[in-house]
């Protein structure tokens, strides 16, 4: 089978020319409508881009690429990079040249060490990340190109080659990162010949006797890949890629809104959240200290971490992934039995809660199942990895992959440059409804 970049050059001009056709056909219908709540609301639901990786069904979860989440679990990150790619599955000889690409460009330049180093001990490991990308932006082949005079058809080509060097060398940054944030001692090479999951798991330093933590590594990484193309992280990088700034900058730009509290930091959250309520009930707490603890969250004007989502309607298929997963290999241990009762306990809570909220005239909480963050902290902190504000960089290492592929295809289709029109308040109340 053809390499990552032959496939995607066999593609990109039927794809370009399917997107014309459509363009010609439809461009002039109508995909959506915005009210006046969804302009102040964060433009919930509204249709108003294109992203072709993967979509969120709200009764079925994450599909990519035509394959929902959970009949894909088994594939490793190179697999699922390659299908966001492309559509299809790598055989195995190219998922070795992706792997062997890999090793090539994997080694991370020292002048990140350099500025990472000094860096406030304090520092938060989400902004340790963003400078450590920003600093090797230096070396984008894409603004090199561009500045030489790259054709628009080339952009694509540019941008993968950056992406290509930018996700070798993140889980080597990440772990090293990990191992001078939490003084774990000296930095662990990548191994050429390893995969990018298990590299990463290595390079972290964690114990790793069964092999176990690998599987973890490879499934967490699979699970956060991407989320169709509006979320913060996705959206972020995307506006900022249509500028024409370097994946390096998009990225980065993507990454930082992951590191905010409602959406990839609630991973963190979510785990001090249960470790909070275990040290308070003296270990796993029974259901009705659980729901008084919850409801004592809610009382004081705070979320429950891990629950809840802005397009799902049903337990994400990603934490049903992570309780199976639990279940296998960690079935006795305390944090896991404890997200396992959250689970049996805290949809009910919320809907509770929603109905009070109803009846106080506030909005209804839409979606009272777990997201993503309501179980993986459990996992890594069984592996021993306990710094929590650690999480969201795993969680970026992985969605990495989904924004670079986005933002790579749309370079291939040339997506123009964002810009939606914003109106005023009074512009609403002159012109909405006379
Ligand atoms: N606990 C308490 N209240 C919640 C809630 C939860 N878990 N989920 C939603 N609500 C509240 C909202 O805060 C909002 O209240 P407000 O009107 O007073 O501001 C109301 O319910 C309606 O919100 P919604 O339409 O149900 O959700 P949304 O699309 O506005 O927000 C999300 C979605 C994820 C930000 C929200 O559910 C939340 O804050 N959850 C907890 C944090 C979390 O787990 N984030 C991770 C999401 C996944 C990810 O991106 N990694």
């Amino acid at each position: 089978m053809a390499t990552l970049q032959e496939t995607l050059a066999q593609k990109i001009p039927a794809w370009r020319e399917e997107i014309g056709k459509v363009r010609k056909e439809l461009g002039g219908k109508v995909v959506s409508e915005v009210t006046i709540n969804q302009a102040y609301g964060g433009m919930r639901g509204v249709k108003g881009m294109i992203c072709d990786t993967s979509v969120v069904e709200p009764d079925k979860g994450l599909i990519v690429r035509g394959h929902p989440l959970l009949e894909i679990k088994h594939l490793w990150p190179e697999e699922i990079l390659f299908l966001l790619l492309t559509g299809e599955m790598p055989d195995d000889e190219a998922k070795a040249a992706l792997q062997q690409d890999y090793d090539k460009r994997a080694q991370v330049p020292e002048y990140v060490w350099d500025v990472l180093e000094v860096m406030p001990p304090d520092s938060h490991p989400m902004c340790m990340l963003d400078t450590a990308i920003l600093v090797m932006e230096r070396e984008s082949v894409f603004r090199q190109w561009y500045d030489k005079g790259m054709k628009r058809e080339d952009y694509w080509l540019a941008a993968l080659e950056d992406a290509l060097t930018l996700l070798a060398r993140l889980p080597g940054v990440a772990a090293g990162m990990y191992r001078l944030r939490y003084n774990k001692g000296s930095r662990i090479d990548w191994t050429p010949g390893l995969d990018w999951g298990a590299n990463f798991g290595n390079m972290l330093g964690l114990p790793d006797p069964t092999g176990s933590f690998a599987k973890l590594m490879r499934l967490y990484l699979n699970f956060h890949a991407d989320h169709e193309g509006g979320n913060v992280s996705a959206f972020t990088c995307h506006t900022v890629g249509s500028a024409l700034s370097d994946p390096y900058y998009s990225v980065s730009a993507g990454l930082n809104g992951l590191a905010g509290p409602l959406h990839g930091l609630a991973n963190q959250e979510c785990l001090s959240w249960i470790l909070e309520l275990m040290e308070k009930m003296g270990g796993v707490p029974s259901e009705e200290a659980l729901r008084d603890f919850a409801f004592e969250t809610l009382r004081s004007g705070k979320v429950v971490p891990g629950y809840g989502h802005a397009v799902l309607r049903v337990v994400d298929p990603r934490y049903a992934g992570f309780l199976e997963f639990g279940k296998e290999y960690m079935p006795t241990d305390p944090v896991f039995a404890t997200v396992e009762r959250v689970f049996n306990v805290i949809p009910k809570v919320l809907q509770e809660y929603s109905e009070e909220r109803v009846k106080a005239g506030k909005a209804p909480i839409a979606n009272c199942w777990p997201n993503v963050d309501a179980g993986s902290g459990a996992l890594l902190y069984h592996y021993g990895l306990t710094e929590f504000p650690y999480y969201t960089v795993l969680f970026s290492v992985s969605r990495s992959m989904g924004m670079l592929s986005q933002l790579i295809l749309n370079r291939a289709m040339g997506t123009a440059i964002t810009r939606p029109k914003s109106v005023s308040t009074e512009w609403v109340k002159k012109n909405v409804g006379k």
